[in-house]
């Protein structure tokens, strides 16, 4: 048994009993309540998840596993998915071991290629990854344990040999699709000795293979990783997740949320709004012309991609983290300098509308400008790497919740009828 087994296991004893006491204790006491319009809002507010992997304070953003993100962008990949899985970053000895299990299931089978390879020449980059990560699920660990009638208890182990398979072989998946997809030439094999961050580079193209570029794809793998278990792809996922579909059914439709534009897909069209806002004014716009731009989306009744949150009320970290990267890096950049104006335009015009409760950046604001600098410009791809660093979070929420016997996630929807009664009602 390697190491993170072996952690894990006392640690998952630990927090069985712990939940245990929990519901002994508190399992009546009130957590939230529900109004109408949250019923018909979204469920905006209402707490009613666990999430142990990390948590979003509306003031300060992403904290994994306690620790704030501020604190954790210099550290690897490998280092943030041992820590978002077991509760603690791994000592030398356990990351080296944690690696070493990681470069050794990299092969993607070939059969997934022969897919990609068939589906239309113009399909997005998300529909071939999810379809990718599905036509993998017939190698679920999962899935053959069950059929062979592994009990409850252990329903966490091959979902936790499910969740290595998959992070292995993601960047392999990710930056295949993108030579095919974008007629960049042969798909590149993974090397067997590299990391997740430097395998995923070198697989792109060697036009990429730069030292600040490895840097910003480690920071974009950390940085994504996890954001709560209320947003769509993470409650998506874990819903799937919950009636027992393995975890290849279940991240790849938390990610057919993911590609919508109010979430992942945010920094593609946050990006090509950029860019067209660029090409309206030849270059880089002055302030006025950024305000002119802002408020002609708005009055055509769309939004700013990018911008608002909806439970950040705060400037995302994730945003200053990459904007502090390009600040480092590029500050000229007529792209990233456009970015970095906005910041001090959208929010402004955000806060006249009355309405949006939060006009700061997300992450999505600021990321698509820093791949455009180093020549990946095809924005359609962006949320492809936003959810090979997001499956860090999300198949760790679905080890975790097995292995604390989380049942099958069923809340009670009403109906329009049931609130007029309540209304005609006492
Ligand atoms: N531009 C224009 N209007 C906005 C806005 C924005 N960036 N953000 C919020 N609003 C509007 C909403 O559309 C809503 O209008 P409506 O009442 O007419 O429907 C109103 O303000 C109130 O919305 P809210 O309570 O502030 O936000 P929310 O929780 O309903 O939605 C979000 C949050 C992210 C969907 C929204 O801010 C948005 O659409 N932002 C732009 C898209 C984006 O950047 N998404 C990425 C989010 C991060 C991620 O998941 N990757």
């Amino acid at each position: 048994m390697s190491d993170i087994r072996n952690k894990l296991s006392k640690k998952i004893d630990e927090w069985r009993k712990e939940e245990k006491l929990i519901m002994e204790k508190a399992g009546n006491k009130e957590l939230s309540s529900v109004t109408v319009s949250q019923a018909f809002g979204g469920m905006r507010g209402v707490r009613a998840l666990i999430c142990d992997t990390s948590r979003v304070p509306q003031d300060e953003g992403l904290i994994i596993r306690g620790i704030h993100l501020k604190k954790l962008i210099d550290n690897t990949p490998e280092e943030i998915y041992f820590l978002l899985l077991t509760g603690e970053l791994p000592t030398k000895d356990e990351l080296s071991g944690f690696s070493s299990e990681i470069k050794s299931r990299k092969k993607v089978p070939d059969y997934v290629w022969d897919v990609l390879k068939h589906m239309p020449k113009d399909s997005h980059p998300m529909t071939m990854f999810n379809t990718a990560i599905l036509i993998l699920q017939k190698e679920s660990v999962f899935q053959k344990e069950y059929n062979a009638g592994i009990r409850k208890e252990d329903y966490w182990k091959p979902t936790l040999e499910d969740a290595i398979n998959i992070i292995a072989k993601l960047p392999a998946i990710a930056a295949g699709l993108y030579r095919m997809r974008f007629n960049k030439g042969e798909i590149i094999s993974a090397e067997p000795e590299s990391d997740l961050s430097g395998d995923y580079v070198h697989m792109l193209g060697k036009e990429f293979e730069t030292e600040d570029f490895y840097d910003l794809m480690k920071l974009y793998l950390v940085a994504h990783c996890d954001h709560e278990g209320g947003n769509v792809s993470a409650l998506a996922t874990q819903t799937i997740n919950s009636a027992l579909s393995d975890l290849y059914y279940s991240i790849s439709g938390g990610f057919n949320g993911l590609a919508g534009p109010l979430h992942g897909l945010a920094n593609q069209e946050s990006l090509k709004w950029i860019l067209e806002l660029m090409n309206k004014y030849g270059g880089t716009p002055s302030e006025d012309q950024l305000k002119n731009f802002v408020r002609e989306t708005l009055n055509s009744g769309k939004v700013i991609p990018g911008y608002g949150h909806a439970v950040l009320r705060v400037t995302d970290p994730r945003f200053e983290a990459f904007l502090n990267f390009g600040k480092k890096h590029f500050p000229e950049d007529p792209v990233f300098l456009t970015v970095s104006r906005l910041f001090e335009v959208v929010p402004v015009e955000l806060k006249k509308l009355d309405k949006v409760k939060n006009p700061w950046p997300n992450v999505d604001a600021a990321t698509g400008s820093l791949l455009y600098h180093y020549g990946l410009k095809e924005f359609s791809y962006y949320t492809v790497m936003f959810a090979v660093s997001r499956s860090l979070g999300l198949t760790a929420q679905a080890v975790l919740n097995r292995a604390l016997l989380k049942p099958l996630i069923r809340p009670k929807s009403v109906t329009t009828e049931d609130i007029k009664e309540l209304i005609n009602s006492k």
